[in-house]
């Protein structure tokens, strides 16, 4: 396979201005989708509205999060004007100590909204907000943690602590290490994204999940051969209707790659 032929994604710090440009055009064409090309249509996959399809705890994590990923990004490309290219950009938070600017900002220098920045939370009925015990919104919103040395559990985590997770040798063990990083950047951001049934609403969380997935893809490369345990390949991840486990292990023939990067988890290997 040509590699010329991949889509790269790329850091959020390391995208030039024409591709934030990209990024906001396509996340704000998904979302003035109402059908299942459609920016609520694919938030809600994750959680509510039921059923929830994510899977959290358990070895099918990275596998169904990738699968959950390429779709997503599918979509995004199908929105785009002929010719002009989009990927999903990874937020390094080892690094990147706080939401990137691109996402923060709350307007556009044009006066319009930020479609990083916050979408409507939507397509959930009440009773599954009070079933879920979720607080009911109607949008988005984040409420980040300290940033900075020293927080411990409360603080994103740290270069050293994606190195560690990098250099374990054992599937198992490092799918449930690298999760628990992931979950602590859920509760850093805070808000939605400390909401499972509903963070995938929040645009930050396919930057953040975008990482995971860079993560897990450099493991792949400094163990190979390491599969994922013992999850039958021949899994199937629905929804999605042709991606099983084992055709998830490969981020080559699902024809992307990580931009090679500068940063903890590149060095690490
Ligand atoms: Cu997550």
């Amino acid at each position: 396979m040509s590699t010329a032929l991949l889509r790269y994604r790329k850091s959020v710090t390391s995208l030039s201005p024409n591709e934030v440009s990209a990024l906001r055009l396509a996340i704000s064409n998904m979302l003035s989708l109402d059908d299942d090309r459609g920016y609520a249509y694919w938030a809600g996959i994750h959680g509510l509205p039921l059923p929830i399809s994510c899977t959290h705890g358990t070895p099918l994590f990275l596998p169904w999060h990738r699968a959950y990923l390429y779709y997503f990004e599918q979509y995004l490309l199908d929105v785009m004007p002929d010719g002009v290219a989009v990927s999903l950009p990874w937020w390094d938070w080892s690094i990147q100590a706080g939401v990137p600017v691109s996402y923060a900002l709350i307007d556009l220098p044009d006066g319009t909204s930020n479609p990083l920045a916050a979408a409507p939370v939507s397509g959930i009925p009440d009773v599954q907000f009070r079933d879920e015990n979720v607080p009911k919104v109607a949008q988005t919103s984040r409420t980040p943690g300290p940033t900075g040395q020293g927080h411990g559990s409360a603080g994103l985590p740290s270069v050293a602590e994606v190195s560690a997770v990098l250099a374990l040798q054992d599937f198992a063990d490092f799918t449930i290490q690298l999760e628990d990083l992931h979950n602590r950047v859920h509760v850093w951001v805070g808000g939605t994204m400390s909401e499972i049934p509903v963070a995938a609403f929040d645009p930050i969380f396919w930057a953040h999940h975008t990482m995971i997935d860079r993560v897990w893809a450099l493991w792949q490369q400094a163990h190979p051969g390491a599969g994922v345990g013992s999850v039958p390949l021949d899994y199937p991840l629905g929804p999605f209707p042709t991606l099983n486990v084992g055709q998830t292990l490969s981020i080559t023939a699902l024809g992307y790659q990580y931009a090679s990067a500068t940063s903890s988890a590149a060095a690490a290997t």
